[in-house]
């Protein structure tokens, strides 16, 4: 595994574990998708929904794959051994990249506005200047825009174990800032 898709990982788990205790628990899903969806106001019921689902969907993976002791709780190793095997990940992963994809084209155009785009990555927990960092890497249009599918790409590239020098590394803060 690179040591890139570990850091990018690390860092996923620190925004997932919602309320901050250290763990992943179902209760950090529900936060994380209510704090997503907050942060889409202009998008339908429907795509909301989608988000919140795919956010269950995501903890239900990781608790059927990992949890073998029962405890509902998922520690950053369980953690890592996971979403880095994409045979195990793929389809939980590719569900939430579109379905945040989706949230982030609220008028249906194919294209995420940066402002949007901005207001929910933060909501995740991504830092603005990463987030706008990631955003230009995307290569927007004259009219400041990404298509859609470039974004969802880039999210499933995030978790590939093999890959260095992605787009993705961009959301990972440098050591020294
Ligand atoms: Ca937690
Ligand atoms: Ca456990
Ligand atoms: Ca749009």
């Amino acid at each position: 595994m690179r040591a890139e898709a570990t850091q990018r990982v690390a860092l996923v788990f620190s925004l997932l574990d919602a309320n901050g205790n250290g763990v992943l628990e179902a209760d950090d899903f529900t936060l994380m998708g209510d704090r997503v969806v907050a942060a889409a106001s202009a998008s339908s019921d429907e795509a909301k929904n989608a988000m919140r689902a795919a956010f269950e969907q995501y903890w239900t993976t990781l608790a059927d794959e990992l949890d073998s002791d029962g405890d509902q709780l998922i520690t950053f190793e369980e953690y890592s051994a996971c979403v880095l095997s994409p045979e195990r990940f793929d389809a939980t992963v590719t569900a939430f990249a579109e379905a945040l994809a989706a949230l982030g084209d609220p008028d249906g155009d194919g294209l995420i506005e940066r402002p949007l785009f901005v207001d929910l990555m933060t909501a995740i927990g991504f830092r603005p200047a990463n987030v706008h960092a990631l955003f230009d890497a995307y290569e927007p249009t004259s009219e400041d825009r990404v298509a859609v599918p470039t974004w969802a790409e880039g999210i499933k590239d995030y978790y590939a174990p093999e890959k260095a020098g992605t787009t993705g590394d961009l959301l990972v803060p440098a050591a020294s800032a």
